[in-house]
Parts: C-alpha cells; sequence; structure tokens
C-alpha cells in the first residue's frame, strides 16, 4: 500500500466524475478469450463514437510480472488512438478481491470523458466475484468445454453475470454449451426484471460481438429505467468508501507497530489477535 505523496488529494478531486460511465465487467475463466472479446468490444465502441477505458485487474501480476504480456500484444492495435485508454492494476494490495485503487483509476478515466469502462479479470481467485462490486453490467465469457459446462463457471459466479457470451463458438459443443447455461439459468433465477440472455461469439473473427454490445447496451437501458443503475451506485460507493478505510486503517495499523511489539510476538509473550485488539484500542 505505499502511496505517492498526494495520492488522496487526487483521489478527492476526481470522485466528482464517478457513476458518469458505464462500467462493464468482463469475468471469466483464463484464456476463455476475454481480452480478445474485449478488444473487439473497443473497436464497436469505437464506431459509436464513445471514448473507452480498459482496467485489466490482474492479481497474479506481482508474481508472474507478465501475466498481461499478451493482453498488451492483442491490445496494440488501440496504442494509437488517444481515445482510448488501457492499463492494468496489479491487485497486490487486494481487498476483498479488488484492488484498492480501483475506483480511483475509474474515475480517472470517467473524468477524462470515457463513455464506457471494461474491467477485464484474469479469472482467478476471488477477483471473478469481486468485480461486480465494481460493475454495473457483468458479462461472462465462458467457452464449449468437453465437460460439464456449468463445471468451468466457478459457484458463485453464475448469480453476478447480467449476460453470458460463449466465446469460442467455432469450437464443437456449443450448442450444448449454450443449452447448459440456458436451463442452469432458468434455475436458478428468481425473477428478476432482467432476464441474461446467453449469447455465442467467435472473438478472433469478430463475430457477434455486435450482437454482445447490442446486449450490453440493453442491460443499459435497462438498469436506467428500473432504478437499479441506483442501487448498483449505491453498492460502488460502499465499496469505494470501505476501500478507502481498509486503506486508512492499514496505514495507521502500520504506523503503530513498534520494535517491542515484535519482540513481544517473537518471544510468544502474546499474540497477534490480542495485540492488534490493544493496538487498535487506543
Ligand atoms: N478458437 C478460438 N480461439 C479464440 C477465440 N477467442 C480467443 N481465442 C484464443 O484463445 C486464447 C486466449 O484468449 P485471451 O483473449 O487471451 O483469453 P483471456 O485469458 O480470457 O483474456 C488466445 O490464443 C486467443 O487467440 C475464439 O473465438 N475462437
Ligand atoms: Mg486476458
Amino acid at each position: 500500500m505505499e502511496e505517492s505523496a498526494g495520492f488522496e488529494d487526487l483521489l478527492r478531486a476526481f470522485f466528482p466524475y464517478g457513476g458518469r460511465a458505464h462500467i462493464v465487467g468482463l469475468t471469466g475463466p483464463p484464456g476463455s478469450g476475454k481480452s480478445t472479446l474485449l478488444s473487439r468490444l473497443i473497436c464497436g465502441y469505437r464506431l459509436r463514437g464513445l471514448k473507452v477505458g480498459a482496467l485489466a485487474v490482474d492479481p497474479s501480476s506481482v508474481f508472474s510480472g507478465g501475466a498481461l504480456l499478451g493482453d498488451r500484444i492483442r491490445m496494440q492495435q488501440h496504442a494509437l488512438d488517444s481515445e482510448v485508454f488501457i492499463r492494468s492494476l496489479a491487485a497486490r494490495d487486494a481487498v476483498g478481491g479488488l484492488p484498492s485503487n480501483i475506483f480511483g483509476a475509474i474515475h480517472v478515466l470517467e473524468a477524462f470523458g470515457c463513455g464506457i469502462i471494461f474491467l477485464e479479470t484474469v479469472g482467478a481467485g476471488q477477483d471473478e466475484v469481486a468485480v461486480a462490486k465494481a460493475a454495473d453490467t457483468v458479462v461472462l465469457v465462458t467457452v464449449p468445454s468437453l465437460g460439464d459446462e456449468i463445471q468451468a463457471i466457478k459457484a458463485g459466479t453464475m448469480e453476478i453475470g447480467d449476460l453470458f457470451v460463449v466465446n469460442k463458438a467455432d469450437l464443437a459443443q456449443k450448442d450444448r454449451a449454450i443449452r447448459d447455461l440456458q436451463s442452469a439459468l432458468s434455475l436458478g433465477q428468481v425473477e428478476r426484471g432482467w432476464k441474461p440472455p446467453v449469447l455465442a461469439t467467435v472473438a478472433v473473427e469478430d463475430t457477434g460481438t455486435e450482437a454482445a454490445i447490442e446486449q450490453i447496451e440493453k442491460h443499459r437501458r435497462y438498469l436506467k429505467s428500473s432504478g437499479e443503475w441506483k442501487h448498483r451506485r449505491r453498492a460502488q460507493v460502499l465499496e469505494e468508501l470501505t476501500l478507502a478505510m481498509a486503506r486508512r486503517i492499514y496505514r495507521r495499523s502500520r504506523n503503530r507497530i513498534r520494535e517491542k511489539h515484535l519482540e513481544a510476538l517473537v518471544d510468544k509473550r502474546t499474540d497477534p489477535v490480542a495485540l492488534s485488539k490493544k493496538l487498535l484500542k487506543k
């Protein structure tokens, strides 16, 4: 949680721009084609005249260093477009699966004028579900597989999907994958105003991109007309505030720890539970 001086001033300056863009999360297993699809979606939205932002949430980058390199290569076609802003956020200080600076980054892009901002997750660990806390629309990207299709979608992720995309629809088993998804969805659905559609895409061939954009736009209109948009905004600021508090408490905690506390722990004269309680009581 190393922060440069002035970091919080910047956060405060950018916060008023929050809530302007449509935040779309792209989640799903690694290799399902999220980055490829994202690149297609960026092109589609550029054609519609929008400024586009994309943030890759990568909890693993701290270890692997270059997990997103492939993405960067894929994203190179947008490198010369000054109306597209792409960067990755290492989730080294993730709280609840989200990098603690994610909302700050989103607001900077909103201030820049991005009408739509994509959040791509690596699709590992907690980030898959956590992205829903920052997004207005969650697109779950999966692929036809040999096994039980639903198995490829982790527990808890079915509920967060507003849109289901079966990518790599050029592969066999695509129809079965779609059918399985649809029946799983019809089982799990409590009656909401929005029935998550299931789409097929071949991102490498740019097939199905327009239909995906249409559904993303349809979902945005649904959010606005149903009042769900406000609901999600509230959930987002709840998360944003929690992250800001967590950052503050982390810093404060660090500042309170003295050498003698470490010695007491090493010597087993106390334990982290008891000592943390005592130190935070002050
Ligand atoms: N056959 C096929 N391959 C695809 C398709 N979309 C993406 N891929 C390939 O799948 C691999 C993983 O794609 P990527 O976008 O990096 O997946 P991510 O990890 O979900 O971001 C790459 O080699 C892509 O070229 C598709 O529609 N069909
Ligand atoms: Mg990717």
